[in-house]
């Protein structure tokens, strides 16, 4: 076997979690990220017939049986994934009941993947019909998105205008628009149910007044994407209070739309 410390899906974990950390969009234990493994690319690191241990997943997952996904634990902060990988993080499979997680890898000190299994697993299994490419889910709690969550009606059109308005690159990174769902509470399978609802539309979901979910085939889509919404949040926070005297217009959303050959919302368009 392989060096499973030196596997391309754990430098990534640990590389994507350090940076997210140090953009201050997980403090504390904030955030969450489940990213699916293809057998192929982790069976020269980890022998798949040895199950650590079981754990309830208390939903069932019965598209996702046999699956396997890295994921951040319950309780952990993103500032230790990176010297302690082992600890924070875990390689769990989908087991035949479609309701518990077999442990492969990680957890060493007892943990348990995130409190938004749920949220997570519902999702993965939404946008894989989508995209059989997808992999991975992201949760975490950027400022000036979370900041533009009070300013702002927590609706998805007037929301996504916002910033599709506030910066060019937008409407080519996310011409879906953004799916925005109000304040509920976190860790339960009804937002893990509401938030996979979204992703059929979406591949970007604001939790109201919480934080933001991106998904995409790999981690750097799924980064790119609340990376270029909370760009745009942060330059339209530092400039909401004052007089606006340019915006990106509607024909100019729809000649970006045009010129890079992107299918968008245009109910979202005045
Ligand atoms: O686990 O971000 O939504 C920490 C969170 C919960
Ligand atoms: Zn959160």
């Amino acid at each position: 076997m392989k060096d499973i410390f030196e596997a391309p899906f754990i430098v990534r974990m640990r590389k994507v979690t350090q940076n997210m950390y140090r953009l201050g969009w997980d403090e504390r234990n904030g955030g969450n990220i489940s990213c699916i493994l293809d057998e192929d690319e982790i069976k020269e690191y980890l022998d798949l017939n040895n199950v650590i241990r079981t754990i309830p997943m208390g939903f069932e997952a019965k598209d996702l049986i046999g699956k396997i996904f890295i994921v951040t634990g319950t309780g952990k902060y993103f500032q230790n994934v990176g010297f302690d990988p082992e600890d924070n993080l875990g390689i769990i499979r989908i087991a035949k009941d479609g309701t518990t997680a077999e442990l492969l890898w990680g957890f060493k000190d007892g943990g348990k993947f995130t409190s938004e299994l749920p949220a997570h697993l519902m999702t993965h299994s939404v946008r894989l019909k989508k995209d059989p490419r997808h992999h991975v889910v992201m949760h975490c709690h950027p400022s000036y998105t979370l900041a533009m969550n009070y300013c702002v009606e927590l609706d998805e059109k007037i929301f996504t205008h916002k910033l599709w308005e506030t910066c060019t690159e937008c409407m080519v990174v996310f011409p879906d628009g953004v799916g925005v769902l109000p304040w509920m509470l976190c860790g339960t399978n009804e937002i893990g149910e509401a938030t996979a609802k979204k992703m059929e539309e979406f591949r970007l979901v604001i939790w109201g007044l919480h934080g933001i979910y991106g998904t995409g085939n790999d981690m750097d889509e799924a980064f790119g994407l609340i990376e270029t919404v909370e760009k745009a949040a942060q330059l339209y926070m530092i400039s909401a209070h004052l007089p606006r005297i340019n915006t990106i217009t509607d024909d100019q959303l729809r000649e970006i739309a045009k010129g890079f050959n992107v299918k968008y919302r245009e109910d979202f368009l005045n």
